[in-house]
């Protein structure tokens, strides 16, 4: 099965879920979950979702079981990107193919909004349901650990105190934690839901670095490149902010040689799990190849 075709089967389920997790409601704080779901039930690819069960799969372990865990990625992810997009950090205006949430409504509710989302996360992996207690220990302390001050949180920082001029190691640490953190997340989610054993779980691991590091180059790649509507966001933004990226110190045809040596190494790292990774690997293909 191509990944198209995955997504296709596949995206009904979290789409379901999501609007299930965050519904229309008719309180006097209606407006927090209108705006949540503004971000949420937009153009967003559910990449970390669909990698969360394709991961699942890759260890033989049962993808409903991963759906809610799934689903809790894409609100953490979410509000990543509303908290990104505010003036005090990235001051972006389109998101997703349409204003930013700050725009859309004011800074403020975009502020509470992603707060409600990050806390929100954390609730449903506690009712996930059919997993174990350790299960959802472990699936607490993974995404804490993966988007906190040791990972996404981390990265961000980093990336807002950067001067115009880092180095190439610099930056991949930057972006190591700031987008590969949640993605690890995604392998590991699988890892916990599937029982994998000790070395599955490294494998995965290793697999979402490669990953994690070749989708932030192809957005890189994707920013010198894309339309504006294609990618959702203001296409050509990092050189107007005179950032440093992957494409700004390698140059773009250098930068697509190794996304694609890195997919191959990712790809190499599930030959030994004894799950089906055909899902995975077609995954790996679409996020490196993708053009939006
Ligand atoms: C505010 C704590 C905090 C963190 C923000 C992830 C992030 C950290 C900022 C996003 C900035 C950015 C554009 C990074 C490049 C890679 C990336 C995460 C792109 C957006 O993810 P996609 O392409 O988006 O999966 P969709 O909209 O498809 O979900």
């Amino acid at each position: 099965m191509g990944a198209q075709e995955y997504l296709r089967e596949k995206l009904p389920a979290i789409e379901k879920k999501l609007q299930e997790l965050v519904p229309e409601i008719d309180v006097s704080y209606r407006g927090l979950f209108e705006a949540a779901r503004y971000s949420l039930f937009s153009s967003g690819k559910r990449i970390r979702p669909i990698l969360v069960l394709a991961s699942t799969e890759a260890v033989g372990g049962d993808i409903d079981l991963a759906l809610t865990p799934a689903c809790s990625l894409e609100l953490i992810h979410t509000y990543s990107l509303i908290h990104d997009d505010l003036p005090c950090m990235d001051d972006d205006d389109y998101r997703r193919g349409k204003p930013t949430l700050h725009k859309a409504y004011s800074e403020w509710e975009a502020l509470l909004t992603g707060d409600f989302l990050l806390t929100y996360a954390f609730e449903v992996l506690g009712k996930s349901p059919g997993l174990t207690s350790e299960q959802k220990l472990q699936l607490v302390q993974c995404l804490a650990f993966r988007s906190g001050g040791q990972g996404m949180v981390a990265g961000q920082f980093l990336d807002l105190a950067s001067t115009d001029q880092i180095t190439l190691e610099e930056l991949q640490n930057l972006h190591k934690l700031k987008t590969g953190a949640l993605l690890v997340a995604c392998m590991e989610f699988g890892a916990i839901v599937g029982k994998a054993s000790e070395q599955e779980t490294g494998l995965l691991r290793q697999f979402g670095e490669k990953i994690g590091l070749a989708f932030q180059i192809v957005d890189d790649i994707l920013d010198v490149t894309a339309g504006e509507i294609k990618h959702g966001k203001s296409a050509g933004s990092d050189s107007i902010n005179h950032k440093t990226t992957y494409t700004t110190l390698l140059g773009v045809e250098h930068c697509r040689e190794i996304v694609q040596n890195l997919c191959q190494e990712a790809l190499r790292l599930l030959n030994p799990l004894k799950g089906n990774t055909v899902p995975l690997q077609e995954l790996a293909y679409l996020i490196v190849n993708r053009n939006y």
